[in-house]
């Protein structure tokens, strides 16, 4: 299918498929194989976290870090692939176990900056200026055992210093209410966008929607976009899906909720979202029973079904859809859009 929109994923929805209550139950793909599949996939841009980018890159010096990231842009320019960003993770190491940002020992704290510095280094050589916060451990499991309103000061503290580390990197903030903590304290995107607003540069803050993450919130993800989109925040987007309220489900994008997925297809294509290189992300795991030949038919299936919406959307007879909103029929909407869907 041939569309203008470009479509990226991380190397981490390619997976072993191991869970909290089992392990692996697939072999290990190695790196460079992964990058082999993205372009047979339909995808042409890698979401990295920085340590997908540099393994083992809190051992290493910023020399060592620049080399092994300018290898890797070799690497991805030897695949006609581009980098679409770089996250900090924040969450895997002994000193975020309570917050990076937000933790209560101050040398966490200084860890937790000093890393996302480093992922801004490791963004430049890989020739991207987006830099993608998932503010993991940024929360609590319990009300009591830190401020509230003291870790809003830190998260802005946080992100002005890694602005400041280079004028031209721009920060989508990427919220989600829960899991792995209780609460996190950037749980919407009202709340990110908002948090951008304190900080030095807001015009460099953004956001990452993730379709499960919203609906986690109890929100629909097509009315955070088009929040977003309206405060002209929609720096990337992570779509997938989620069937009620449980972990964090990453399902392939519209195989839960056909529907909500088309209205996230249709409120993103109506605002001319990616015509400034904004990537269709996204962030999906294969289910642990996939065999290893066919753990990439949920990056496949995602795009395919965006893709099937997206002519679902464009062949929508809107002067119909005006009429019967000027009419208030919305039994007669909500039948039309249905049809659509049903292929009818
Ligand atoms: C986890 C997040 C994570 C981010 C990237 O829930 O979705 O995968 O997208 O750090
Ligand atoms: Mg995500």
């Amino acid at each position: 299918m041939k569309t203008d929109y470009r479509f990226s994923f991380g190397p981490w929805n390619i997976h072993e498929g191991q869970d909290p209550f089992g392990p692996p139950v697939r072999e290990t793909m190695t790196f460079a194989d992964k990058l082999k599949l993205f372009k047979p996939l339909g995808y042409e841009g890698v979401q990295f976290h920085d340590d997908d980018a540099v393994p083992e890159m809190n051992d290493l010096d910023s020399g060592a870090i620049n080399k092994q990231a300018s290898e890797l842009k070799a690497q991805l320019d030897g695949e006609g692939l581009v980098a679409e960003f770089v996250a900090p993770r924040l969450w895997e190491d002994d000193r975020t176990i309570d917050g990076g940002y937000t933790s209560n020992n101050a040398a966490s704290r200084t860890y937790s900056i000093e890393r996302s510095l480093k992922a801004i280094d490791i963004a430049n050589a890989l020739d991207t200026k987006l830099i993608v916060l998932w503010l993991a451990r940024e929360g609590t499991y319990i009300r009591e055992s830190k401020d509230s309103c003291q870790a809003v000061d830190q998260l802005v503290e946080a992100i002005n210093r890694m602005l400041a580390h280079d004028p031209e990197i721009r920060i989508a903030i990427e919220p989600k209410p829960n899991e792995p903590v209780d609460q996190a304290y950037i749980p919407t995107i009202g709340h990110a966008i908002a948090l951008g607003h304190l900080c030095s540069d807001p015009s460099r803050v953004g956001v990452n929607i993730e379709s499960a993450h919203a609906i986690l919130a109890g929100l629909d993800p097509s009315d955070e976009m088009g929040f977003a989109l309206a405060h002209k925040k929609l720096f990337t987007v992570h779509l997938n899906d989620q069937n009620g309220l449980k972990f964090d489900e990453d399902r392939t994008f519209g195989c839960i909720n056909l529907r909500r997925a088309f209205n996230q297809v249709r409120i993103l294509d109506k605002h001319g979202y990616g015509k400034k290189g904004e990537f269709i992300g996204l962030d999906i795991k294969a289910m642990r029973t996939q065999k290893l030949d066919v753990s990439t038919k949920h990056l496949a299936n995602s795009r395919t079904i965006f893709l099937a919406l997206l002519d679902v959307v464009r062949s929508l007879d809107e002067n119909r859809i005006n009429e019967l909103v000027v009419a208030r029929d919305y039994e007669e909407l909500d039948l039309l859009i249905v049809n659509a869907l049903m292929g009818r």
